[in-house]
């Protein structure tokens, strides 16, 4: 029968040696050396045999002992916790699943074009409440209150305040910037405006504008007219024609509407232009004398010039999109579309 210090020196060979490659080589190790039946506590058992005057020495050894098998252990323990996590293994060096992504709307994608174009050329960008009182929304505009525009049959009136409307164009929010900015002011108001339309391919209760401003000494039509070919140029591409046409807006005089050539067909004709060659895309003018005054700002001394466009005619004239009523159905056949435009 080996002595105590035989045995010792033997398993302490047997731990050095042992390299488990799984957890359950491992789990075996602590239960042979470590367990409650093992054999730290069995040869700790055996110290009774040892002649009393040894008794001391046989004690250290066994300490160490204990310790070097309780440490070969806490050495492999990432091998046990690997296996007892909850779940599959996961390898972290694999690419990932990638998930599906949205797309930005069609609308905002263009609204986006648009704000860029004007800032490159020192607009900044403002927006207002779409719930408005008279002031911004109408009377500050030259629209007095008997303007047809005012009709129930056009605006939408909050019930509980016969002041508030839903702002029927983003004009309230440049009035609110002349109300309120030192000049000179060159700003650009994208933003969802409403009107009481029944819905339908060409008509909608909510669409969206952008509409922008600019008030300072010595502006000019000839300014307007180079401001809005440079946004068509960028928009539309260098090749686009421009042309303007008289018209009339309250908040502008002399107003205009500025058609380009047809960005389907070219000026040949088709049914985008209906055969005209030319597609209306935008208003404009020079801010009327009367809008000038109410915001305290004298027709005599400073000018400018004003203009306001649908983002959906926009999109319509870009993209070819011809019912409205596909902005708001949220058919992902449609929005996939414009994916990465
Ligand atoms: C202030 C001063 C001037 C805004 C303007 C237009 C011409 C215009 C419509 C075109 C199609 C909007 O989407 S649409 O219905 N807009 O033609 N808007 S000038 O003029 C302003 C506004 C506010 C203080």
């Amino acid at each position: 029968m080996p002595s105590l210090q035989e045995q010792i020196q033997q398993f302490e060979q047997e731990i050095n040696a042992f390299q488990p490659a799984t957890a359950a080589e491992l789990e075996d190790y602590r239960i042979r050396f470590l367990g409650a039946k093992g054999i730290v506590k069995h040869l700790f058992g055996e110290i009774k045999t040892v002649p009393a005057e040894q008794r001391k020495d046989a004690g250290q050894l066994l300490n160490a002992f204990k310790l070097l098998a309780e440490q070969k252990h806490e050495a492999f323990k990432d091998l046990s916790e690997t296996a007892t996590a909850k779940g599959p293994k996961v390898d972290h060096t694999m690419p990932g699943i990638p998930l599906p992504l949205g797309t930005r709307h069609p609308l905002r994608v263009v609204e986006n074009k648009i704000v860029s174009i004007f800032e490159r050329i020192g607009f900044s960008v403002a927006t207002g409440p779409e719930i408005e009182d008279d002031w911004h929304n109408f009377t500050s505009l030259n629209m007095p209150l008997d303007h047809p525009a005012r009709d129930m049959q056009d605006t939408f009136y909050v019930s509980s305040n016969p002041d508030w409307v839903l702002r029927t164009h983003t004009s309230s929010t440049q009035a609110r910037i002349l109300e309120t900015q030192p000049l000179p002011i060159r700003v650009i108001c994208p933003g969802r405006v409403y009107r009481n339309e029944t819905i339908s391919a060409r008509a909608h209760c909510f669409f969206h504008q952008c509409e922008g401003l600019y008030v300072d000494k010595n502006v000019s039509f000839a300014d307007l007219k180079q401001t809005l070919y440079y946004f068509v140029t960028e928009m539309f591409g260098e090749n686009t024609k421009v042309r303007f046409r008289p018209s009339y807006f309250p908040f502008t005089e002399p107003s205009a509407e500025m058609d380009i050539s047809c960005t389907v067909c070219g000026g040949s004709g088709c049914n985008l232009c209906k055969h005209s060659g030319w597609v209306e895309i935008l208003g404009c003018g020079m801010v009327h004398p009367n809008m000038l005054r109410n915001f305290g700002i004298d027709p005599e001394v400073y000018t400018g010039f004003a203009f306001g466009m649908g983002v959906e005619r926009i999109t319509q004239v870009k993209y070819q999109v011809n019912d409205l009523r596909l902005y708001s159905q949220n058919d992902v056949r449609f929005l996939r579309q414009f994916q990465g435009i």
